[in-house]
């Protein structure tokens, strides 16, 4: 749903803008120094990218899901580490509190991630729980008017950059599974909390991860994400659910940027005599990547529709994330091929961008997750789901 679209069209303009002048030509510099410059951070929070998601009640813009989409086609055009600074605030960092959280937890703290003073991060995956998520480790045992945490979370995206962790945690040791799982906000400064060394990654330099250790560090009862214990697996899932969607989205960004630097590229390039761009094996590559491209965000905005319209869209996620991601990795690939042998020098940014789109494939949940969300769920059905 566009509540109004001279509004978006500010908004996607801005950002379009943005883009070009701002984040496209610090690339480079990002790449080199695995930093984002304070200066752009500082431009975000005062552009309001912090808090798109964030409702308008505390200090947000509020966006639907597909105002949001639309505008993470645009702003995914630049690097990834771009987005991720920014992008768990609007998602995986702030909707566990925006979704399940109490009046007083909103009030607390999503003016404070909206308007960027405190990064969001979401802490999920442990050394020893990954795609099985249900079987995470962390406790968090109450004592008094605190819950005792203790446990090791892996790969946490902004966790050195982070003000606030979304924590998912056992409650309940006697339940194994989802079912003993709940939600925290917490503080990073606590006591008790150590992050680690930040990753040394493939790609997305300028965005980092690391893990976090907690030991003995003490929550207060009153950060239970919406009071209730046991409800912490489901709140991740409903956060991934969208999330999901957003990934997606960040996939077409990225091949659309993709594919337009490898048309540039094939229209300059000359051999035989004429531009390679003419000929009919390299207009292959280029028109499977644009139809695939298109597909990729028809399926984004139809699912984001569907989200605005109060219907359930985990499944419409996962096949989202599923094909958006697969996509991507299929357009970076072939556009390295376009590029031929200058495809896999660094002074193209096609070389960056193949390493830093294999990530989409992985993180939010694997392809394979997503397979899996999608054939348990027609299993259910027993039918196909009709549109
Ligand atoms: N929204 C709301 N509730 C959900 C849900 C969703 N999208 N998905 C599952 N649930 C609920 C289920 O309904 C179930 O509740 P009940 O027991 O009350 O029926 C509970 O959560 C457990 O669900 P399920 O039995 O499906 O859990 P599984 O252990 O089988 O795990 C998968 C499901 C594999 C899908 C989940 O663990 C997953 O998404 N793994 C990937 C994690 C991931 O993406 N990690 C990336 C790192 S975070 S950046």
């Amino acid at each position: 749903m566009i509540r109004d679209q001279d509004t978006q069209r500010l908004l996607l303009d801005t950002v379009t803008r943005f883009v070009r002048e701002r984040l496209i030509p610090a690339e480079e510099e990002v790449a080199e120094t695995d930093r984002i410059p304070d200066a752009i951070v500082a431009e975000m929070r005062e552009i309001g990218f912090f808090g798109l998601t964030v409702p308008e009640a505390y200090g947000g813009f509020g966006l639907t899901m597909e105002e949001e989409v639309e505008l993470t086609f645009e702003l995914t055009r630049a690097s990834p580490a771009f987005r991720s600074i920014m992008g768990t605030n609007n998602g995986i960092g702030s909707q566990g509190i925006v979704i399940d959280g109490t009046p007083e937890q909103k009030d607390k703290w999503l003016p404070r991630l909206a308007s960027g003073e405190l990064i969001g991060s979401f802490a999920l995956t442990e050394p020893g729980s990954g795609s099985d998520a249900a079987s995470l480790t962390t406790t968090a045992k109450l004592d008094g008017d605190v819950y005792v945490v203790n446990g090791t979370k892996r790969y946490i995206t902004n966790a050195p950059e982070a003000g606030l962790f979304t924590l998912m945690a056992r409650t309940d040791p006697a339940q194994k599974g989802a079912a003993g799982v709940s939600a925290f906000i917490v503080e990073a400064g606590s006591p008790g909390i150590t992050v680690g060394k930040p990753d040394r990654k493939m790609g997305q330099r300028g965005a980092h991860t690391a893990d976090v250790i907690f030991e003995n560090c003490r929550v207060p009862v009153g950060n239970l994400i919406g009071g209730r214990e046991g409800q912490g697996f489901k709140t991740a899932m409903k956060v991934l659910d969208k999330g999901r969607l957003t990934i997606g989205a960040a996939c077409v960004g990225a091949a659309s940027r993709m594919l337009d630097d490898t048309l540039a590229y094939t229209l300059s390039r000359k051999q035989f005599g004429e531009p390679i761009a003419n000929f009919q094996l390299i207009q292959a590559m280029l028109a499977d990547s644009q139809a695939e491209l298109y597909a990729a965000r028809s399926m984004i905005v139809d699912a984001a529709r569907r989200r605005d319209d109060g219907q359930d869209v985990s499944i419409h996620a996962s096949c989202c994330k599923m094909f958006a991601s697969e996509m991507c990795g299929r357009v970076a690939d072939r556009c390295v091929q376009a590029h031929g042998g200058a495809g896999y020098i660094s002074d193209y940014p096609i070389e960056r961008f193949f390493r830093d789109v294999r990530l989409f494939r992985i993180y939010e949940g694997t392809t394979q997750i997503q397979q899996l969300i999608i054939g348990r769920a027609l299993a259910k059905r027993g039918s196909a789901m009709t549109y």
